[in-house]
């Protein structure tokens, strides 16, 4: 049985990969945080008591700023493989905390190969890169397009992507990098543009509130669904040799059109007010409420206007092709959300699932 060690279990993508790896007869460990509070809930369906023979999942307090926490739970557990995915991950939040957000993304990436290398075990490596990391740079972006960070956490990304190289080519380590563009689902967190969007449409729906609040509806991106990337990142380390791979759909998207397609799917008919910037809103055609207005906070010191991955070297090496686009996107969410406030769902989402993945290894929100 192969042992899996994923940081930031708890968080979406550690969550759907949990799944895929149990399916697949590993044993996983993951990491979570301290918090006075319980933060599991992506896998609680998951996780049985410890104290239940023949359990294979097992979670470990751990930060990636203890060095010493990590080198005690490599050495103890042995991973054959190790998905690091923990991080500070959200982009505006990481101009509000670049300090922490080095520490954690970057110098975090670095005390785990540390301890890899260290350790003398033949762990394989997965590091959890982004597109945010290409930044201004034109589209379509690949594994040869040069970075050009726009945020204290693509900058720390840039550092973690570069440092698993190096050690990959210095010491011979098993390290490769994932370059995911945006991956969504049920399971994103609320403050990520989509989710944000999906769980504001069906409650405007229920009438739990009035308005959402968004900053920059322009800024276009290549978004795809979650699960979907968790099989790349096994597929990369089962790869006859350790290598770096752009993961995304092709296709790119601006949040306006995110919000559009949700609200039309959700039933409503909206139209911009046609006004500039903060001015903008959007507005119910049958009410005539304003249901979409903009807040200056959410805008970015900087921003990453246009993302649009090629895939191609994944698709040729790894056989990986994405079955889930944009709009499918959008209703899959939108269902998840309506359901998770006790609503019927449109549907169309639930029935996409349903005939694109009849073996579906994760569990449908
Ligand atoms: O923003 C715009 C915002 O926060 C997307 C992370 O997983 O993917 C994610 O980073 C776009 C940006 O994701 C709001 O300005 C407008 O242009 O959903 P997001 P992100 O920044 O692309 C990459 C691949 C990662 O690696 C990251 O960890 O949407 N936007 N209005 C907004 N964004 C947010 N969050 N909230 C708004 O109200």
């Amino acid at each position: 049985m192969k042992k899996a060690l994923i940081t930031g279990i708890a968080g979406q993508d550690g969550s759907y990969l949990t799944e895929l790896l149990l399916s697949k007869g590993y044993e996983v460990h993951g990491t979570i945080r301290w918090d006075s509070i319980f933060t599991t809930e992506r896998i609680d369906h998951l996780y049985h008591d410890p104290h239940v023979n023949g359990v294979n999942l097992f979670l470990h307090y751990s930060d990636m700023i203890d060095t010493g926490n990590l080198e005690k739970l490599i050495n103890e557990i042995k991973p054959d493989e190790i998905y690091h995915l923990a991080a500070m991950s959200h982009v505006r939040v990481s101009f509000d905390m670049p300090e922490y957000t080095v520490n954690t993304d970057a110098l975090g990436t670095l005390r785990i190969l540390e301890a890899i290398k260290n350790s003398k075990y033949p762990t394989k490596f997965y590091m959890a890169a982004s597109s945010e990391m290409f930044g201004g740079v034109n589209p379509p972006q690949n594994e040869n397009t040069p970075f050009h960070p726009k945020s204290p956490y693509a900058c720390a990304k840039v550092f973690s992507y570069h440092i698993t190289r190096l050690y990959r080519e210095a010491y011979g380590l098993f390290a490769a990098n994932g370059m995911l563009f945006n991956h969504e689902s049920p399971r994103r967190g609320p403050t990520f543009v989509t989710r944000k969007i999906t769980r504001a449409v069906s409650r405007i729906k229920k009438g739990l509130e009035k308005t959402i609040y968004l900053g920059n509806l322009d800024a276009k991106r290549d978004w795809g669904f979650a699960p979907e990337y968790m099989e790349i990142m096994h597929k990369i380390l089962q790869h006859e040799k350790p290598d770096d791979f752009v993961t995304a759909t092709g296709e790119t998207h601006s949040v306006r059109e995110f919000l559009e397609e949700a609200f039309k799917y959700a039933g409503f008919e909206i139209e911009s007010n046609g006004k500039q910037g903060i001015e903008e809103e959007y507005i119910d055609k049958k009410t005539g409420e304003a249901l979409v207005k903009i807040d200056p906070r959410y805008f970015r010191p900087a921003e990453v206007e246009l993302l649009v991955g090629d895939p191609k070297k994944a698709r040729e090496k790894l056989n990986w092709q994405p079955k889930i686009k944009f709009s499918d996107l959008v209703k899959v969410m939108v269902d998840a959300d309506f359901r998770e406030i006790g609503m019927a769902a449109p549907g169309q989402g639930d029935k996409i699932l349903k005939e694109r993945f009849p073996d579906r290894w994760w569990t449908v929100d």
